[in-house]
């Protein structure tokens, strides 16, 4: 135990199964914890906050917060390079690392608990999965507690019955914008896994897990879920391509998706945060759309900002975010 990183985490978890999906790329030694009753007092020892994943390092330190982990963990373990060598294209895939975690998660938890069927089938494995010692007979129990407990949620990422086909237009915009992009390459920027492919592949790949979701997408993208469980376990099989190579399938992504609801629907939550309104309204795709405020993703907007500023020469990048209605949002 004494040199393994400990991931604590759930199958169910998109930001831990991204944690471990990096974990096993960089062939870092580690053991995946479960999350459950039986590791409850260990994981109590190490959280600062309820949440996965929890990473415990060799030498017994605490991460928590997907990205920061893998930001941390790449300084350590700089090799197999999950950044494209050209800063433009690893600035982009930063950015899409970014909106998988902040706005990916939308569909994945609008799908995953909006409709019945799914809430039954997240409630179920959640429980088995918390409470593996639970008799069959009392899993019916705690699954509706869980329903009870996270059908609520679903204001947290804005899901309801209207903001609903918004949701789902951008999920199906994404699935057919990734599922093209793929058609000639295993991963996002080539051969090999970047960045933006760790987050963004975990959350699709929940969503291929889960009854509605993973419906629509093994009728419609099947590239999209063979990548998701390739990104489980992703392995270099050659380079990154050149921004001239990736950009015919890739600009649709960071245009229609990036720059048209990720960025607008971000800025207003920060613009929110820091006026102190508890909810906020965007125009998304000309319909309204509200959510509650939330801290987090201000934060990670913020970390964006920095990283968009750290880029010394940005005579490439400006172009290309500017052309895909990006750049008016980092500046
Ligand atoms: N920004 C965090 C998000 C972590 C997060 O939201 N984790 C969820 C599971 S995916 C969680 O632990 N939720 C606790 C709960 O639902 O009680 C990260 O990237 O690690």
């Amino acid at each position: 135990m004494a040199d393994l990183y400990r991931i604590f985490g759930s199958e169910l978890s998109p930001y831990s199964v991204k944690v471990r999906a990096y974990a096993r790329y960089k062939k870092i030694p580690h053991t995946w914890i479960p999350r459950d009753q039986r590791s409850n007092d260990e994981f109590g020892k190490y959280a600062k906050l309820p949440l996965i994943p929890l990473v415990v390092t060799p030498d017994d330190q605490a991460m928590q917060d997907s990205t920061p982990i893998i930001e941390r963990l790449d300084t350590v373990f700089p090799e197999p390079s999950i950044h494209p060598g050209d800063p433009s294209l690893a600035f982009l895939s930063a950015l899409i690392e970014e909106y998988g975690d902040e706005w990916g998660n939308k569909p994945m938890f609008h799908y995953r608990w909006f409709y019945e069927p799914d809430q039954q089938s997240t409630g179920e494995r959640l429980a088995r999965g918390m409470a593996p010692d639970l008799p069959d007979d009392q899993v019916a129990g705690l699954q509706q507690t869980i329903i009870e407990r996270m059908v609520p949620r679903l204001s947290f990422v804005g899901s309801s019955a209207a903001t609903k086909g918004q949701i789902e237009g951008s999920f199906l915009r994404l699935l057919a914008i990734v599922e093209a992009h793929l058609a000639h390459r295993s991963y996002l920027f080539g051969a090999r896994p970047a960045f933006g492919d760790f987050g963004l592949a975990a959350q699709l790949w929940e969503c291929s897990t889960d009854p509605t979701a993973g419906a629509l997408m093994r009728g419609s993208a099947p590239r999209v879920v063979a990548w998701g469980e390739r990104m489980l376990d992703p392995t270099s099989d050659g380079e990154f391509e050149p921004w001239d190579a990736l950009a015919p399938t890739l600009m649709p992504l960071l245009r229609e998706e990036v720059g048209g609801v990720f960025f607008p629907w971000s800025a207003a939550n920060a613009e929110a945060l820091a006026s102190g309104q508890k909810e906020f309204t965007v125009a998304i795709e000309g319909a309204p759309f509200s959510q509650q405020t939330q801290k987090y993703h201000a934060k990670s907007l913020a970390a964006l900002r920095a990283r968009y500023a750290a880029v010394s020469d940005r005579s490439t990048i400006d172009p290309i975010l500017e052309a895909a209605g990006c750049l008016r949002w980092l500046q």
